[in-house]
Order: structure tokens, then sequence, then C-alpha cells
């Protein structure tokens, strides 16, 4: 099933995502974008990029591997956000008559990867502000909840909070200049939230808003679990560059003026217009 045909989100679709901030939609890409993505997980793994965390580089087991900002010189993946039809999907969730592009990042959990993904809300790592902001997360392989798969807490995206960024191999990074208040601790207190999760199989993708709370385990299972999130932008952002934001695109870089929307067509380009 092409993602073309869910480019009207239903309105059951947009009052849960309105609601939980988070919907689970199956089958959004095919076999065809799967196999391509598959190949830029390998071709990463061996041969990696410029924005990239890894923990144990070579290795087959115990690694979690992210690759960011690839759209600019990978082909396919240039192909995947332009024409894969996430963006529509994203802009009928947000209720956004446009979805603009900012980044792709592929996430790599080799098996037996003890690194979780932690708990952490999106919007701090990035130089935007505004509600209609959400990643796409399109799963390249299965995964389980109890394995390796995305869980969220339900409705933090309402709760008005803005959490400090944390380097998801635990080391000092960009996020660290980010001076603010730490995400609560989730995992301590799993009881205490309501916590979803998603199990996916290949090709099913989950839309998340960017201030949902989110983490992910390692990857307790015997098989890799990849996925590559695209990251979406609606009719209410604005530039917003900040200390221990991501510096993929920096304010240096961009036609983006603090405080406005953000109609860089080299740097964030129009994917979907109503
Ligand atoms: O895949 C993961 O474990 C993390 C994904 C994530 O945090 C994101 O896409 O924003």
């Amino acid at each position: 099933m092409s993602a073309l045909i869910h480019e009207q989100a239903s309105d059951e679709l947009k009052n849960e995502y309105r609601k939980n901030g988070v919907v689970k939609i199956e089958q959004v890409v095919g076999d065809d974008w799967l196999e391509k993505l598959s190949s830029v997980a390998d071709s990463q793994l061996s041969n990696p990029g410029l924005w990239v965390t890894d923990t144990n580089p070579g290795a087959a087991k115990d690694r979690l591997f992210t690759s960011r900002y690839r759209w600019e010189t990978d082909p396919i993946i240039n192909d995947f956000v332009f024409k894969s039809g996430v963006g529509g999907i994203a802009a009928a969730l947000m209720e956004s008559s446009s979805s603009r592009f900012y980044f792709d990042h592929l996430l790599i959990k080799e098996p037996l990867t003890g690194n979780p993904t932690p708990w952490h809300q999106d919007v701090p790592y990035w130089p935007f502000l505004g509600k209609q902001i959400c990643s796409a997360w399109v799963a390249i392989t299965e995964a389980k909840v109890a394995d390796s798969s995305l869980e969220f807490v339900r409705g933090s995206h309402d709760w008005g909070s803005y959490y400090a960024p944390e380097a998801f191999d635990g080391k000092d990074g960009w996020a660290s200049e980010f001076e603010g208040e730490k995400c609560p601790d989730i995992e301590a207190s799993r009881t205490e939230y309501e916590i979803v999760g998603f199990d996916v199989k290949p090709g099913d993708a989950i839309f998340f808003s960017a201030w949902i709370i989110h983490g992910s385990p390692g990857n307790s299972g015997t098989k890799r679990r990849a996925a590559i999130s695209t990251r979406w932008l609606g009719d209410d952002v604005t530039w917003f560059p900040h200390a221990g934001c991501d510096p993929t695109v920096a304010d240096e870089d961009t036609t983006s003026v603090t405080g406005q929307y953000p109609a860089d067509n080299q740097r964030f380009p129009l994917i979907h217009c109503a």
C-alpha cells in the first residue's frame, strides 16, 4: 500500500494524534522502499556519514548506531523524503496545510544492544518552536516493545514541558550545552505514567509529536532493529536556534530568522502543500 493512500488521514486518526500525541499506521510504505532503506542501513553501518552516533563501530552485536541528515547527499533518502508520501500524512495528522522537511534519522540497534534510547522529548533538541512538529518513524525491520520498539508517555505532548536533551550514547556532546530541567526518570517510575508502546512490522509507521516523551529499550532480540525517522514542520513552526540544539542546521546555514516561519526552501524544503 502506498503512503499516498493515507494522505488525508481519517478523522479518527487525527483525533487520536491530537489526544495521545502518537498514532501507529500500518503498512505506510511497501517492499520497494523497504529494500532501498535496508540497503542504506547496510551501507551506513560500513561507511558512516558525517552525523553519526555509534557505540560499537564495526560490531555485529551490541551496537547502537544512528546517522542523521543524509537527505542532501543520499539519493534514496532524498527520494524517500520527496516521494514516499509520509510528509503528506504528517501534515494531515498535525492538521497543518503544509509540511516542510527538517531531517532524516536512521536508527539501528544490532542484536543484544544494551543502550536504551533515553526517555526524551524531541523538540528541545531542535531549533524550532511550534506545536505542529512531528516525526514519522518508519520500521525497516520488525520490532516488538518487549525487545526494542518505541514507547510513549501518552498525552505528554500537552504537558507544556521542555526538558533538556540527552545524548543517545550517554556521552557529553552538543546536547549537554542545554541548560534546563531534566526529563523525569520515567523508567524508574513506570507505573506513575500512562505508557503506550507499539509492536511494528516492516513498513508500519509511528507518527508522533515532537513534544511527546518517548524512548525505547536496547535490543534484547536476536535480529537487527532498524527504522528511519523523518522530521516534519507544519504551519505554526518558527525558527528557534538555542544552546544545546542539533548542529546539523545552525543559524549560519539558513536564511530563517529567529521567531519567524522557516521558509528556507534549500534547508527545509516544502514537501506537502494543500
Ligand atoms: O528508534 C529509537 O529508539 C528512537 C527514536 C526516536 O527517539 C525518534 O525518532 O525521535
